[in-house]
């Protein structure tokens, strides 16, 4: 399993955790999209490689951001 960690702001309710979550699962080998709402930390789990432009797309898709500025 590989194991990726991004910060995300933007997101002040669990129906934004709940839209993060679910793009980001769509994503192909995504197995686990664990998002903390207080932090903006998105823990992504997956049996193969994601490109961080895939999982940057999902999260700008649901209308939020990359703590990064991205
Ligand atoms: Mo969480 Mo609601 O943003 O607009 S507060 S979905």
């Amino acid at each position: 399993m590989i194991e990726s960690t991004y910060t995300v702001t933007g997101m002040t309710c669990g129906h934004c955790v709940r839209s993060v979550t679910e793009g980001i699962s769509t994503i192909d080998g995504v197995d686990e999209v664990d998002v903390d709402l207080a932090t903006g930390r998105v823990i992504v789990t997956a049996h193969h490689p994601v490109p961080d432009d895939e999982v940057h797309a999902a999260v700008i898709a649901a209308g939020y951001e990359f703590a990064d500025g991205r």
